[in-house]
């Protein structure tokens, strides 16, 4: 899929910078172009994207503070400087836009809303969205606000795809000290989609085309990406099992939100060497996939890669019902409920239980 890539706001910003580079790295070229937006100057200059910076009018280049409406009223403000900016890049090989931000925070919490509304106005190919859920320790303004962005997002984009700041966290690491790590798991999994439908050298009927990515999205609502990977016999006979687990690990411990298995639709791209893949593997994961997940849609192909390893990149779309976007929702809500108690008196933390006594 040829995308044209927005970062709207600090996390936007990088996890798009993460995405193209990957994308070069991999020589796949299914990143077209990017720009990045904020209202942070000072967020902008470090990227080495091309860069817009709105609400200077109103923030003079600091950034909203977490105020999404604020961000929002900004990006509904600018927008036309944002349109102008990507004009050019809108070339007709395009297919999709995608806007990066992270949900939690205000210029891309706010602000990527607003800007997928824009564009599908604009535009007739497909815009997604692909958003940065805050993770459960981050506070409260981070849950109502990406609850309120995601709500809003799910409306008027084609897919949001979601990836979950808690995913890849492993214990004891704070999300801050993670976020090179996470940026980067997350730039693969989506990269590797983009691309998937790219490679069409050694065309074989059973290589998956960019319109099957597109079809798999089409359930809409929100989506995720699963990735896992191993060595590989070069005998194809040998790859069932190799083939089999890769998806069962992209899906059970490789998802950007995990557990998010109740799905509409499907899409399993089997990476690496055609030679070495396995076809019967590859046919048993798209039937197990289809009873994981409950859905008879589950689209399937391979995606030519030189390696000597074979790699699987699940697609799971419509996947709102699954237990960890209610987590979520249920987070949101009771940030929403106990948004008084939000800003506590820091002097009753002295008064109350909420800190045991060290003695
Ligand atoms: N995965 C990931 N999440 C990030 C990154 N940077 C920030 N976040 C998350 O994004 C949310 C905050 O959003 P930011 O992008 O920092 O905020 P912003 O859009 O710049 O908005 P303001 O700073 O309020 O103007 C929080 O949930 C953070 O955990 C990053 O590099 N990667
Ligand atoms: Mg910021």
């Amino acid at each position: 899929m040829k995308a044209l890539l927005v970062g709207v706001g600090q996390a936007g910003g990088k996890l798009t910078t993460a995405l193209s580079e990957f994308d070069a790295e991999m020589g796949f070229g299914a990143v077209r172009d990017a720009l990045a937006v904020n209202t942070a100057a000072a967020d902008l200059e470090p990227l080495p994207l091309d860069t817009v910076l709105i609400g200077q009018s109103r923030v003079n280049g600091h950034g909203v503070g977490g105020d999404n409406e604020l961000g929002a009223e900004v990006m509904d403000e600018d927008s036309i400087e944002v349109l102008d900016a990507l004009a050019p890049r809108m070339t007709a090989e395009i297919e999709a836009v995608v806007v990066v931000a992270g949900l939690g925070g205000g210029t891309g919490s706010g602000g990527a809303p607003v800007l997928v509304r824009e564009l599908s106005r604009v535009y007739d190919v497909p815009v997604y969205a692909l958003g940065v859920l805050p993770g459960r320790d981050e506070g409260a303004l981070y849950q109502v606000n990406a609850g309120r962005s995601l709500k809003t997002l799910v409306r008027e984009a084609d897919a949001t795809i979601l990836l979950d700041n808690d995913a890849w966290r492993s214990a004891g690491e704070s999300v801050e000290g993670g976020y090179a790590a996470i940026n980067e798991s997350m730039a693969k999994r989506v990269g590797l989609l983009l691309a998937a439908g790219e490679a069409t050298q050694g065309v074989g009927e059973s290589v998956v085309d960019t319109s099957e990515v597109i079809n798999t999205l089409r359930a809409g609502g929100m989506a995720a990406v699963g990735y896992a990977s191993s060595p590989a016999a070069e005998d194809p006979g040998e790859n069932v099992n190799t083939v089999t687990s890769a998806v069962r690990s992209a899906v059970m411990t490789g998802l950007s939100l995990p557990n998010a298995t109740d799905a509409d639709a499907g899409l399993v791209a089997v990476a690496g060497d055609p030679n070495r893949i396995s076809r019967k593997g590859a046919e048993k994961a798209r039937k197990w996939l289809q009873e994981e997940t409950g859905s008879m849609q589950v689209r399937g192909g391979d995606f030519p890669l030189d390696s000597d390893r074979l790699a699987a990149v699940v697609l799971l779309a419509g996947v709102e019902r699954s237990t960890r976007v209610e987590e979520f929702l249920e987070r949101a809500r009771q940030a929403v409920r106990d948004e008084p108690e939000a800003k506590p008196d820091p002097a009753m933390a002295f008064q109350n239980d909420e800190i045991d006594d060290l003695m």
